[in-house]
């Protein structure tokens, strides 16, 4: 018994030591994360920009072990528009942006170069352009407006939309008031084909739409859809008129403030949700069409030779915005023929 004795008190004195050991040491609930940042965009929650947005959060997450949280704004909900937005990138009360460039060319002249009409013949062009060396050009010309681009996602070939008559042609676009990013280089364009354009922050046009203070407006497929604008807009031309690129950014602050490990974390973490949101945005863009005609709208595919023709001045008009990055247009264009 003696050594049964000598057992359990051995025993006694383990448990002893566990309990004593477990309670000083102090309980760790889960560790709260050393960076909280707060990423916006201006899109409903079903477009394809609110996908990589959570695609980029869970990689970030995951891969600093929630060191770094990440919480997800769609809708404005941080501000008034994509400018808004990335004023707030400049201001501190944005941390990171996935959106449209439609806006960049009032931060940095040589983002127009992604404006020109009909600049791009298909998304092959688009990324032998945008993943090579002038997309990376383009990119890191943020960091002089206290951004860092971290990667090219996808809003897509934008065409028209409006409530008043069917476009079976370039003369039909005539007299139309056309909603237009605040952009230049659009304006111009929509002005060459005889409308009105008027450029306006992206919350305020569902309402302009539905109270008929525009006929229309231009966007890609997957936003003119999630943002359910067959509710106010009859007719869908697929003019394909600009592709829009769309990026995530990070304020350069923010970035500046994480450590050397996971600034490489954020940047392979959107090269990933930049590839996801591409594929998913692409899949929308072909699926989405079927469903704005069950929606009732009607689509037309005009001739669209008369629309670039009417469009070829603006080179000339804006190439000089460009400065020496003029020469990349030209490779575009070239690279558009290959
Ligand atoms: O980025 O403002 C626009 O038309 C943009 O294409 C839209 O907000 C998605």
């Amino acid at each position: 018994m003696k050594h049964c004795t000598r057992r359990v008190r051995s025993l006694k004195v383990v448990l002893l030591a566990f309990v004593a050991l477990f309670c000083c040491v102090p309980f760790v609930a889960d560790a709260a994360p050393k960076f909280s940042l707060k990423l916006g965009h201006a899109v409903a929650e079903e477009n394809a920009y609110h996908y990589g947005a959570l695609k980029f959060k869970e990689r970030v997450e995951a891969k600093t072990n929630g060191d770094v949280h990440i919480d997800v704004f769609p809708n404005n909900q941080l501000g008034t528009g994509e400018r808004d937005l990335l004023e707030g990138l400049q201001l501190g009360t944005v941390d990171i942006y996935v959106g449209s460039t439609g806006p960049m060319g009032g931060f940095e002249k040589r983002f127009l170069l992604f404006d020109f009409p009909f600049l791009f013949k298909d998304k092959k062009h688009v990324y032998s352009v945008l993943d090579g060396e002038i997309g990376q050009h383009i990119l890191s010309l943020l960091d002089a407006k206290g951004m860092r681009g971290l990667a090219w996602m996808e809003n897509g070939f934008r065409n028209l939309t409006n409530a008043k008559r069917v476009i079976n042609g370039v003369s039909d676009v005539k007299g139309l008031k056309i909603r237009t990013m605040e952009n230049k280089v659009h304006m111009a364009m929509w002005r060459n084909l005889g409308v009105d354009p008027t450029p306006m922050a992206w919350s305020e046009v569902f309402t302009a739409l539905q109270q008929g203070t525009i006929d229309g407006q231009e966007n890609p497929i997957p936003v003119i859809y999630t943002s359910k604008l067959y509710e106010v807009q009859k007719h869908l031309t697929l003019t394909r008129h600009v592709f829009s690129p769309a990026m995530i950014v990070v304020a350069k602050a923010a970035f500046d403030s994480l450590p050397e490990e996971y600034r490489k974390i954020f940047e392979e973490a959107a090269q990933e949700a930049a590839l996801y949101e591409r594929s998913v945005c692409d899949k929308m863009e072909n699926d989405f069409i079927d469903d704005l005609k069950e929606n009732g709208m009607e689509v037309t595919t005009p001739d669209l030779a008369p629309f670039q023709e009417a469009c070829k001045s603006v080179y000339e008009e804006f190439r000089g915005e460009l400065g020496e990055d003029a020469k990349l247009l030209d490779q575009i264009i070239a690279a558009g023929k290959e």
